[in-house]
């Protein structure tokens, strides 16, 4: 079973970074002698269901007495496509596997199979599908959009030096893997200070500028594509304007942009997930929000106590009041490495 599920989860994957608000799903249908007839994934929102993509490649009888196998359980509602139950149902299905089930409250997909006597077997690979879809699992159970932030450390977690030398910190094999992840959020996010003092691009087709004072200029290379939200003082006025850019007021709470009432804006406007990259000030800011952290670290020491770090934001003096997160997944980008934590 782990096999087709796999495979699954393979073709969910096509669906990466063009499906959101909906999830990436994958599906494999296999007829009465066990033999793969078809395959189908959700490419894009709006598109066919994964279940329906793989259906519609086959007449009605193909199928029959076979099984199907899915990462997330079937819809059963109307949305944008009609519920795949049915055409599940109209394939005359034995057997549906299923990873996980849907915490979208309108879709009750396996109680329905089930009455329609199809047999239902739940829960298989269900931690990886989760880890898959964590970001609609987020949206769906906390209505809040997810958040992760991105980092690139020397081993003593430093980002930069203490006059601000940071190009480049980790090797381009790594800087590669940043475009790749960049892709898996709806936008990213990033402070006045990153602009004002790396002048970075950031490719993506949405980003988040928080410009508390308004001091970014507007010809800075981020702002030259893509869709730009910038959040500001609400107390200040924007003084030029730019295609492409729109400025949002926010309150100030303890001395920064309210970071609460920027994610129900970024929510607010469908951006379902957001990917912070900026300095210490910021990802400090954003770490009581953060469900994920990328953490490149290249085997470099700056030593010096100077230098920036990747978190920046308070004065401890206990180490038992150091945030603790959670390693799943050590990859190297050699020569570096990339450590993906989750909140404990
Ligand atoms: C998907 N792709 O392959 C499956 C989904 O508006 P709709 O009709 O596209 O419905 C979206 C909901 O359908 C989504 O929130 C999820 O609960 C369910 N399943 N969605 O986009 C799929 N199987
Ligand atoms: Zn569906």
């Amino acid at each position: 079973m782990q096999r087709y599920m796999n495979i699954c989860l393979e073709l969910a994957m096509k669906g990466r970074g063009k499906t959101s608000p909906n999830p990436l799903v994958g599906c494999v249908v296999l007829d009465k002698n066990g033999d793969v007839i078809s395959t189908g994934y959700h490419a894009k929102c709006g598109e066919n269901h994964a279940e329906r993509d793989a259906l519609l490649k086959l007449n009605v009888g193909d199928a029959e007495g076979g099984t199907l196998y899915v990462n997330l359980e079937p819809c059963s509602h109307y949305g944008k496509t009609p519920p795949c139950t049915d055409l599940i149902i109209e394939h005359g299905l034995k057997t549906v596997v299923i990873g996980m089930r849907d915490s979208n409250p309108k879709v009750d997909g396996v109680k329905k199979l089930r009455e329609a006597g199809i047999e239902v077997i739940e829960g298989v690979m269900e931690e990886e599908c989760r880890k898959l879809n964590e970001v609609f699992i987020v949206n769906q159970k906390e209505h809040r959009t997810f958040v992760a932030i991105k980092t690139a450390t020397t081993l003593d977690g430093k980002i930069a030096t203490s006059n601000g030398s940071s190009k480049w910190i980790t090797s381009e094999n790594a800087r590669n893997e940043v475009k790749i992840i960049r892709e898996k959020y709806d936008a990213i996010l990033t402070s006045s200070v990153t602009v004002n003092s790396d002048n970075p691009t950031m490719f993506h087709s949405k980003k988040v500028i928080l410009d508390r004072n308004l001091t970014t200029d507007l010809s800075s290379k981020i702002y030259q594509q893509g869709e730009i939200y910038v959040f500001y003082d609400e107390k200040l006025t924007p003084k030029s304007d730019k295609s492409g850019v729109t400025f949002i007021k926010s309150p100030v709470k303890d001395g920064g942009l309210d970071i609460e009432f920027v994610l129900k804006e970024l929510y607010n406007l469908g951006i379902m997930s957001v990917l912070v990259e900026s300095g210490g000030r910021l990802n400090g800011a954003f770490l009581s929000f953060a469900d994920k952290i990328y953490n490149f670290i290249a085997p470099k020491i700056v030593g010096d106590n100077s230098a920036k770090s990747s978190f920046d934001y308070r004065e401890v003096f206990d180490i038992n009041e150091s945030e603790v997160f959670e390693v799943s997944e050590v990859v190297k980008f050699l020569p570096d490495i990339l450590l993906i934590l989750h909140k404990k």
